[in-house]
């Protein structure tokens, strides 16, 4: 046996950011992974771990998981060197940019993305060098109506704030199941312990959930919603406020704040009455936890992804900060916060205070088919398919996914499998073959997890502690294997007309320079006015290229910088190596008014979007209140979207791609316990094993989606013996969240029958 060192790094898995302590063997045939634990002395999670973070060395390990190219010949994928995979990128993408311009080439960002250093750094660059306005993400099938909120109201898709779970007395939380999931634009690592601290510490947990999931078990109080109908019970709760005189604008804001008047006219309509047949909710309910959020010492309300993927949910997201600002709730201790990432984001830059604020439909770019608006330089990826097939001659005819799986993850996803097959080309960077990548021409392996460094440059910006941890690699990378970032940039400079050869060590010099010298002009920066190459040779003295160097230029710059030399103990690369249990900046603090960036330097309490929003609002309540049975989805615990089912630790034991059914719905619908029922909406259907159970309300069936595997030209052995069925089959692609494009995947209509 070899010697035994330990290495600390970020679980790079889910929004937690766990650390986690790996040990490695350093045998004479090369280092190898012997076991992951929690990390105890993680200054954030203190050695919490879910039964997901261990098994990065199962991924490393997975013997389906890709190490060399893919290139599809004669319709099979054969293993080729990166040369000839560079090579047939070259050739073939510069053909369709000769011939059709850059907008016949789209692009797809898929979730995992957000939580690798490569491609938070460098999917810019790509994007930028695609030239393409054709940029669909993952993002439109989950967070964006927070960011159109957050934009709205506070000036910046990324002011979202965050709830203070460790000193708050009151969460209500709509639409999540951190118990599952462990949390969302809410970075709280082990989020179910903090829960359980909540309850000992005295306070009171309410969760609005059709199902009684994980967290409800764990809750004081079960409010069992109508799916799709946060947004009517948020408003009904800011009419309760403002009728019942709970209103308590915190005086510190009070001057800071925008229409208050209008909110309160907005409201008129929605009383408790008006919206309980709708919302499922009792009036004395609502009028209930009106005042009991109003009445707590402190008291946050938390949506997330049931709140945002439906009709309205970006409305429903608005609200929720509404609700805390009438309550005196917003930007205190124990309410809804703003972190103050240590990397830094445009509300720690620029003027203190207001900004340009935030649009949709910027340079007039919308969608050829159905016209939808940009929205963060991006398209409903609910559009991606029509866009292919409809569009004509102005139709996308390559795509570049990174990190998706937009097959078992967007809606109508039938319709999108057979767009990507009529495309002339696509690239995927991705480590699996897998039923969207099973599309492409070409696959570009990243190194595994566990080969890379890591800095989560995305979830510490919503993070309830200000917080930085870096991680090295544990594992070298093998043989002629590119990091990813290498891959990004390679590609950014194929579709720039550089050739396979291109240099992107040079590339990334020529990056950085840039942001130097961006940095030295800026007023606000750190390092205003200082001599870019004496930056530049500080920068490069380290040795560290790629992602390492930007993110010490990130870490140096942001607001508890190093500045490069004028603030001693600040933050650095340096500082965070020599503390591998990462660093901790302390409890978020107030920021506003200096954090808001709208216009007007107010918190925008009724923007004119969100205002024209609350007549769809009032108008929906009687068909939504007509609906007999809808689908809502469900996260487990040992998933992980689409992408974690060829683990065959996480995914043995009992199915867990069942359709959960009431036993009142089961009777009347006559399904049976462990029998399939057939389940249709407007735009497909699928065959489903029934589980019932009291875990959820009538007139509600629940699937996970992520599931529909062992499709033919995948590689995913573990995965297709337990495949499970595609819940997006079901998903309409024609349902959106207007303001935000965002895709309704909670509350379909459904028909359920058994077979
Ligand atoms: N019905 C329904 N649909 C949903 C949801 C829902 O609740 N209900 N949730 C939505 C949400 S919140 C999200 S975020 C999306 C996710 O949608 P996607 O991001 O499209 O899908 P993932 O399942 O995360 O797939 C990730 C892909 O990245 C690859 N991958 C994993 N690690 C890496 C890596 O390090 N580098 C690279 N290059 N590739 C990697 C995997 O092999 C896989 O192909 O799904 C959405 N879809
Ligand atoms: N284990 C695991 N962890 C994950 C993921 C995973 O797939 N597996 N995915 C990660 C990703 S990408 C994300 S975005 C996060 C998501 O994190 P969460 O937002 O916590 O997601 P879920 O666990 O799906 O919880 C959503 C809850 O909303 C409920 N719901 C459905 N419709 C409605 C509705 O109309 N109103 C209300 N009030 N509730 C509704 C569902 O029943 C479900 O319990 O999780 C992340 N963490
Ligand atoms: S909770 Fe998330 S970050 Fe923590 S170990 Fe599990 S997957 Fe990794
Ligand atoms: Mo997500």
């Amino acid at each position: 046996m070899g010697d035994l060192i330990t290495k600390y790094r970020t679980c790079p898995l889910c929004e937690a950011t766990c650390g986690l302590e790996v040990s490695v063997e350093m045998s004479p045939s090369g280092p190898r992974v012997t076991r992951i634990r929690g990390d105890r002395d993680d200054v954030f999670s203190h050695g919490y771990i879910c039964p997901k973070g261990s098994t990065l060395k199962q991924l490393h390990d997975d013997p389906d998981r890709l190490r060399r190219p893919l290139v599809k010949r004669n319709g099979e994928h054969v293993e080729v060197e990166w040369a000839e995979a560079w090579d047939e990128i070259a050739g073939r993408l510069t053909d369709i940019i000769d011939q059709y311009g850059r907008e016949s080439i789209a692009t797809y960002l898929g979730n995992p993305g957000a939580h690798n250093l490569a491609p938070m750094m460098y999917n810019r660059s790509l994007l930028q060098a695609l030239g393409t306005k054709r940029r669909f993400s993952a993002s439109t099938v989950d967070q964006m109506p927070k960011q159109v909120a957050a934009g709205y109201m506070f000036g910046t898709p990324v002011s979202v704030p965050v709830p203070d779970l460790d000193h708050t007395d009151y969460v209500f939380m709509l639409g999540a199941n951190p118990y599952a999931s462990n949390g969302s634009l809410c970075t709280a690592p082990d989020f179910p312990g903090r829960l359980e601290a909540l309850r000992a510490r005295g306070g009171r947990l309410v969760v609005v959930d059709p199902r009684r999931s994980r967290t409800v078990e764990a809750a004081d109080e079960w409010v069992a919603i109508r799916p799709g109908t946060d947004a009517h019970l948020l408003m009904a709760i800011v009419n309760v406020l403002f009728a019942d005189d709970l209103v308590a604008i915190d005086e510190r804001l009070a001057p800071h704040l925008a229409g208050d008047h209008e909110i309160r006219e907005a409201s008129a309509a929605f009383t408790p009455e008006r919206v309980s047949e709708v919302t499922g909710v009792s009036p004395s309910t609502i009028r209930r936890l009106a005042h009991e959020l109003a009445e707590a010492p402190t008291a946050v309300v938390y949506g997330r992804i049931g709140t945002t993927t439906t009709e309205f949910g970006t409305t429903a997201s608005w609200l929720v900060d509404v609700v805390n600002t009438l309550t005196g709730n917003l930007d205190r201790r124990g309410g809804a916060m703003f972190t103050a990432p240590v990397i830094g984001n445009p509300t720690t830059r620029g003027k203190a205070g207001s900004g340009s604020g935030f649009r949709i439909g910027r340079g007039g770019g919308r969608t050829v088919v159905s016209g939808h608006p940009e929205v963060m330089g991006e398209y409903p990826v609910a559009a991606l398919a029509e866009e292919i097939e409809e569009a004509g001659d102005q139709r996308i005819r390559a795509l570049v996914t990174v990190a998706g799986n937009p097959v078992l993850s967007t809606p109508h996803s039938d319709r999108l499998a057979g767009a990507l097959a009529s495309l002339d080309f696509m690239v995927s960077v991705d480590i699996y073959l897998n039923e969207t990548t099973r599309h492409a021409d070409v696959i570009l392996p990243p190194p595994s997890q566990l080969q890379r460094d890591h800095y989560d440059v995305a979830l510490y910006g919503f993070a309830i502690r200000n917080v930085a941890n870096y991680s090295e690699a544990v594992l070298p990378l093998d043989g002629d294997q590119p990091d990813e970032w290498e891959i990004l940039l390679k590609l950014a400079l194929i579709a720039q007309g550089f050739g396979p050869d291109a240099d992107v060590f040079a590339a990334d010099d020529a990056n950085i320079d840039g942001l130097v010298r961006h940095s030295v002009a800026d007023p606000s920066s750190l390092i205003h006015g200082r001599d870019a190459d004496e930056i530049r040779a500080l920068l490069d003295a380290k040795g560290r290229r790629g992602p390492a160097r930007l993110l010490d230029f990130m870490l140096q710059t942001g607001p508890y910088g190093a500045a490069f030399g004028t603030n001693a103990n600040g933050a650095s690369l340096d500082l965070l190596l020599a503390n591998p249990h990462g660093v901790d900046y302390g409890a978020l603090q107030p920021r506003l008014p200096d954090a808001l960036r709208t216009r007007s330097g107010r918190i925008e309490l009724a923007p004119d979007e969100l205002l024209a929003d609350v007549v769809r609002l009032e108008a929906s309540i009687d068909e939504l209140a007509a609906r007999e049975l809808v689908l809502v989805g469900r996260r487990h615990l040992r998933s992980n979207n689409s992408w974690m089912h060829n683990i065959e630790v996480l995914v043995k034991g009992k199915p867990r791609c069942t359709l959960h059914v009431h036993p009142d719905d089961a009777q009347r619908l006559g399904v049976r316990d462990g029998h399939p029922a057939r389940v249709e909406s407007r735009v497909g259907q699928l065959d489903a094993v029934v589980e019932i159970t009291e875990d959820i309300r009538p007139g509600v069936v629940s699937l996970p989606h992520g599931w529909g595997h062992g499709v033919a030209g995948t590689r995913l052995r573990v995965a297709a013996e337990r495949a499970g069925v595609n819940s997006n089959v079901l998903t309409d692609d024609q349902a959106l969240d207007p303001l935000s494009g965002t895709s309704v995947l909670n509350g379909i209509p459904v028909t359920v029958v058994p077979i």
